[in-house]
């Protein structure tokens, strides 16, 4: 039986999200701690550094034929998240221990992609932004929290009214966009027959144009965050970027269920490259099933959290999410500022140990992303990271033993030995009471 059900079974009258009450079912894994976050609106609070990103790319595309959606709902269908995007029944972003369900038929949406196909079909100008929240149940660490944000941007062109000016419309379109100040580094074929095929009903040459297009938005939106950072930095006298070198950004291939071809930018920062965005040209088939005919265009989606981290100095996600004053007060609209870090309390860490059932089956299996749930809903913000440290089998019982290492330490306080045995206790019955394991 899962802790999930336990939770659940004794409210029975199924969960309110945003004052809209959802039936639950066996399909149901949103958890109280994951709920609560929903509607904080971290994308919409011009003072936070979220909402500042959001804002500060957003403006460097006013007035030029976008529509900006910042409010749709986090709760998307599994039709509109997953299925209309051609993400084929045993992609692995379906599962339970990926994905937050509300019930069989909804999720906290994964990615705003899931919003493409009614901004396709509803939208009245050529491109569109989307903004908003994103759930994934994931890993415990400084740059991992299971919501974080995400914009969307999409583009398309009509054959249907352009006909034979649509190559030149596009040519004209991305003469029109400004020349830039980064070193872009792309040694990628427009499109490659077998890894990263081109859409059989567009040409080579549109292809190739919808790319330029895409690629150098994408670069805009870049360029304008870094170098706005870059004039922050010499106005106050704050840096926290490498600004001595130009920006380096560099492109590769990637894949996704409802573009082709597809690809993903990178930006070199403190020495490795950190991925910001995916994108690519959308499949015909998709906006078909919008009811768009006689279309091409691209979509993008960019992860915010990461990058307001590098301009703002912020060691740790979890910050985003402080109701803490020495956090809230730091940052103000239209401003890119520095973080100073206020004391850090000691960490305290526990281990747990236990033996895994013999023969389970991958259905009832105790998946590392449960148990960093689990966790994470007892101790919430307090668990700063959970590690597996150790694995192995018994060599005459054959049964498989893990170690999880928990780090209990708050942002805010010193915790006390007792809470944080507590805590740890609290986690240990939750496991044991929900898994078929052995506590050692
Ligand atoms: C997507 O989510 C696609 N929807 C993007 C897309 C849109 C592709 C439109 C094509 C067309 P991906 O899972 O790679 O792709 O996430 C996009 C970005 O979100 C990443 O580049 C990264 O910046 C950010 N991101 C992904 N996972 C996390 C995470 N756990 N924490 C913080 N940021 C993340
Ligand atoms: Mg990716």
């Amino acid at each position: 039986k899962c802790y999930v059900t336990h939770v659940f079974s004794r409210l029975n009258s199924g969960i309110v999200i945003n004052g809209k009450t959802y039936l639950t079912d066996e399909w149901t894994n949103v958890r109280p701690g994951i709920l609560s976050l929903v509607g904080r609106n971290l994308h919409k609070n011009s003072n936070h550094p979220i909402g500042i990103l959001r804002e500060l790319i957003e403006s460097r595309f006013k007035n030029l034929g976008y529509t900006f959606y910042n409010d749709f709902d986090p709760v998307v269908s599994v039709h509109d998240n997953f299925d209309v995007l051609g993400f084929p029944e045993d992609h692995p972003g379906r599962s339970r221990s990926d994905t937050y369900y509300i019930n069989k038929d909804l999720v906290l949406r994964t990615h705003t992609s899931a919003h493409e196909p009614f901004c396709f079909e509803n939208c009245t100008t050529p491109g569109y932004f989307i903004s908003g929240d994103v759930y994934r149940k994931d890993e415990i660490d400084r740059t991992h929290y299971p919501v974080f944000h995400q914009l969307e941007g999409g583009r398309l062109w009509s054959r249907e009214s352009l006909g034979d000016l649509l190559v030149s419309q596009v040519e004209s379109d991305i003469s029109a966009l400004p020349e830039l100040d980064i070193i872009v580094e792309d040694d990628n074929p427009i499109f490659d027959a077998v890894q990263n095929p081109k859409q059989d009903h567009m040409s080579d040459l549109e292809t190739k144009l919808i790319t330029l297009h895409l690629k150098k938005t994408i670069e805009i939106m870049v360029d304008q965050v870094f170098n706005e950072a870059k004039k922050a930095a010499l106005e106050n006298g704050a840096n926290v970027l490498n600004f001595k070198e130009p920006l380096r950004v560099r492109w590769l291939q990637d894949k996704f269920p409802w573009t082709t071809p597809s690809w993903q930018i990178e930006v070199w920062w403190n020495n490795s490259w950190l991925e910001c965005c995916g994108c690519g040209i959308v499949k015909n088939e998709v906006l078909l099933k919008s009811g768009i005919e006689n279309s091409i265009g691209w979509a993008f989606g960019i992860g915010l959290d990461r990058i307001a981290m590098l301009l703002f100095g912020i060691p740790d996600i979890r910050l985003f999410w402080s109701s803490d004053d020495r956090f809230k007060k730091q940052f103000t609209a239209n401003q890119i500022s520095v973080f100073k870090p206020y004391s850090k309390y000691p960490g305290s860490v526990r281990d747990i140990s236990f033996w895994l059932p013999e023969n389970t089956t991958e259905a009832s299996a105790l998946h590392e992303n449960d148990l960093m749930e689990i966790v994470r809903e007892i101790a919430g913000d307090l668990a700063e990271s959970v590690k597996l440290i150790d694995e192995f089998v018994h060599p005459k019982t054959g049964k498989r033993s893990q170690c999880y290492r928990v780090n209990y330490q708050s942002m805010d306080r010193s915790l006390i030995t007792e809470e944080v045995n507590a805590l740890n206790e609290k986690v240990r019955e939750a496991l044991r009471s929900s898994y078929n394991i052995e506590l050692r």
